[in-house]
């Protein structure tokens, strides 16, 4: 079988993860599709969008050339180009990395139509955002008859599939499309390989042994890839290279996010705040080490479908692959978009533990490190689409409340007391004592 995938959002990600598993599997091509800027697109086009993929893990180092990109669209320079290949019967497979704030959600899950963004995609055919780009893309689509597609979201949101086809009918509603989606389908799925940004001296290392130079990806060697069973049409043999199909894929995605990406989140502002730069040097210091297991413990506990002593395990297997010292994986990018990624991985799993009674000390600790980070901004800009609200919040009498209120995290008035108490802690110690 060969086919085409459309990938919006060719960033280092989709390059270590989605783009290898499709190698890997044969037969398929990738033409990416960058939003907002020509940087990748550019950087590429001079090696036919070949690009060096770089695994570091205790094993050391490996290269391999990465040949499956064919091309890549910069949306901005040709919207109607994004719009025609979202309906070319060649293209079966939609896949999307986008991050948390690309998909424009309000606290529900639902469209925010009030984004600027969004309302002004609502107003033209040449859309901007990637629910603009499927909404208006589809809609052309069935208008032409070219057949089913499945859209797969590839972003670490819960429910990640399900999110995506609300948001393009939220949008198609409002912009008076009459958009079914009947020949759609929307897979939910698991993603995992922690993927740093490539540091400075990557290019000239690749190049000393003459492979494809610009633009390389460094990423871990372990990778995972879970993906409900439920496409309208072809699709690559992923499972070929690795990729599970299930039939529920809540239990995997719940198990990430709460266990690896809430203590990712966890150890980047308490590391921030600690001074320290990197995953490996956080998570290597006694106290933050203690606190990550916790609260992978904590959100163990929340966790269903999934045996205890695989949880154990798996967070062990977590703390080897933090402790990674060739991934320079910097905290600061971690720690960007909290306002995104906070109510996900630590908001919906303190709310959980405190209404079932369990351990909320490491949940009430992260939130406590998010608000001492955002505050601690103090004049200069956070690296966060809602930066603005967020720093009036911290400059209010009651920081706590106005900050998770900006985010959507609604608490019982208990641990919002622990939040505030944990904040108030100056000392390590005073930390400790109520967080813990
Ligand atoms: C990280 C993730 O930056 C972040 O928010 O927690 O990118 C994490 O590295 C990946 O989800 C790992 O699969």
């Amino acid at each position: 079988m060969t086919g085409r995938i459309l990938h919006f959002g060719p960033g280092n990600f989709h390059r270590a993860h989605q783009a290898i598993f499709t190698q890997q599997a044969g037969g398929w091509t990738i033409t990416g599709v960058s939003l907002k800027s020509a940087e990748t697109r550019d950087a590429l086009a001079g090696q036919a969008f070949d690009y060096t993929l770089v695994i570091r893990d205790a094993d050391g180092e490996r290269m391999e050339r990465m040949t499956v990109l064919d091309d890549i669209l910069v949306a901005p320079e040709n919207p109607d180009a994004v719009l025609d290949t979202l309906a070319d019967g060649s293209v079966q497979v939609v896949t999307v990395t986008v991050t948390e704030k690309g998909y424009h959600l309000n606290a529900n899950g639902r469209l925010n139509l009030s984004d600027p963004e969004v309302a002004a995609d609502l107003d033209t055919d040449l859309p901007r955002t990637l629910v603009g780009y499927l909404a208006r893309g589809l809609m052309r689509r069935q208008i032409d008859m070219a057949g089913p597609i499945s859209v797969i979201s590839c972003d670490n949101l819960s429910g990640n599939g399900a999110k995506l086809r609300t948001a393009v009918m939220d949008f198609a509603q409002a912009a008076g499309l009459g958009l079914t989606l009947s020949e759609a389908t929307f897979p939910d799925t698991m993603v995992d390989r922690i993927t740093p940004r490539a540091p400075d001296d990557l290019s000239d290392r690749v190049a000393a042994i003459d492979l494809p130079y610009a633009a390389p990806v460094v990423t871990e060697g372990f990778s995972e890839w879970v993906i409900a069973d439920d496409f309208a049409g072809p699709r690559p043999a992923w499972e070929t290279a690795g990729a599970r199909l299930v039939a529920d894929v809540a239990p995997f995605e719940a198990r990430k996010l709460r266990m690896l990406n809430g203590a990712h989140s966890m150890l980047a502002y308490a590391g921030l705040n600690r001074g320290f730069v990197h995953v490996h040097e956080a998570v290597a210091d006694p106290d933050l080490r203690r606190r990550c297991r916790a609260l992978m413990q904590a959100a163990a506990g929340t966790l269903q479908g999934v045996g205890e002593d695989e949880l154990r395990i798996y967070g062990e297997a977590l703390i080897v692959r933090f402790d990674n010292p060739a991934l320079q994986h910097a905290l600061a990018q971690i720690a960007m978009d909290g306002s995104q990624k906070m109510p996900v991985r630590i908001g919906a799993v303190l709310s959980e533990l405190a209404a079932t009674g369990g351990d909320t000390g490491p949940h009430v600790f992260a939130l406590a490190e998010w608000c001492r980070f955002v505050i601690g901004q103090d004049g200069t800009v956070l690296d966060d689409p809602m930066a603005e609200r967020l720093a009036k919040a911290a400059g209010e009498g009651d920081p706590v409340s106005a900050l998770l209120n900006v985010i959507g995290i609604g608490l019982p008035e208990v641990e919002m007391e622990l939040v505030r108490a944990s904040l108030r802690g100056t000392t390590d110690q005073d930390i400790k004592g109520t967080a813990i």
